[in-house]
């Protein structure tokens, strides 16, 4: 039934600390693949545009305080309000390329030390579950290289390395690690590759709910 041979996009995630590259890389998958003739779009969290994100925006740019527990649950409400967007899109055979998910909300919160992972992960059960999570490792050395720490929030040496354990702790088998110290180009070329294949394998297969 034609209905069934319709195929559907790809989630792909970018994760990873502060300044490893995860934005230049999204731009630029999202760049190869609608030239390849592939329909993709970009999305990134937080989502700075809604209600919910500017209010965590104002949190990062310290104009606002809000508790731990508080500030968590909103970057997984931040995220569950895309989730009605994303599911049309990825049915109608949009690929998605997402900058941050779940697994950034549960690394920066549990790396405070006053929520356990457990709770961490709660808000976020049940979202779709990625196709691919690029996870993109470099050392805190060579990110703060990069530029300089920004003024936000998180944007401190000692707390992105928390960050890194945290991730690395979460992270399984089916996380693709990138060694984020290369160049732009070799990166890109390595993630297109894998993305291709993984938009092809996963084009029948359902969206499964994420630690479920
Ligand atoms: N946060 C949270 O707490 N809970 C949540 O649920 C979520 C997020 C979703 C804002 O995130 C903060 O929100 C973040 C986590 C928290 N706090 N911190 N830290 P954001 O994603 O909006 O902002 P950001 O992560 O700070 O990321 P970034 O600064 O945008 O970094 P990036 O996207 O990974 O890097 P980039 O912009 O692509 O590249 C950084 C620079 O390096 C830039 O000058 C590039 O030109 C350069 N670059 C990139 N790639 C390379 C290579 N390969 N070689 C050399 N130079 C490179
Ligand atoms: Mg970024």
């Amino acid at each position: 039934e034609l209905e069934k041979m319709a195929r559907r996009g790809a989630l792909i995630v970018f994760e990873g600390c502060d300044r490893v590259g995860k934005s230049t890389q999204c731009q630029r998958l999202v760049e190869a693949l609608k030239t390849s003739g592939r329909q993709a779009e970009s999305l990134s969290f937080p989502n700075r545009d809604t209600a919910i994100g500017k209010l965590i925006n104002n949190y990062l740019n310290k104009k606002i305080e809000l508790e731990n527990h508080s500030i968590h649950l909103l970057f997984a409400a931040n995220r569950w309000e895309m989730v009605p967007q994303m599911e049309k899109l990825l049915k109608s055979g949009t690929s998605l390329i997402v900058d941050r998910y779940a697994f950034s909300g549960v690394a920066y919160t549990a790396a405070k030390k006053t929520a356990e992972v457990d709770w961490c992960k709660w808000p976020d059960i049940g979202l779709p579950t990625p196709d691919v999570v690029f996870y993109l490792s470099l050392s805190p050395e060579a990110a703060q290289q990069r530029s300089m720490y920004g003024n936000e929030r998180y944007e401190k040496a000692e707390f992105q390395a928390e960050v890194e354990r945290q991730f690395q702790a979460m992270k399984d088998e089916s996380w693709e690690t990138i060694d984020a110290s290369r160049s732009v180009d070799s990166i890109h070329r390595e993630v297109l590759e894998t993305s291709l294949r993984a938009i092809e394998e996963n084009s029948h297969k359902d969206i499964l709910p994420l630690w479920k």
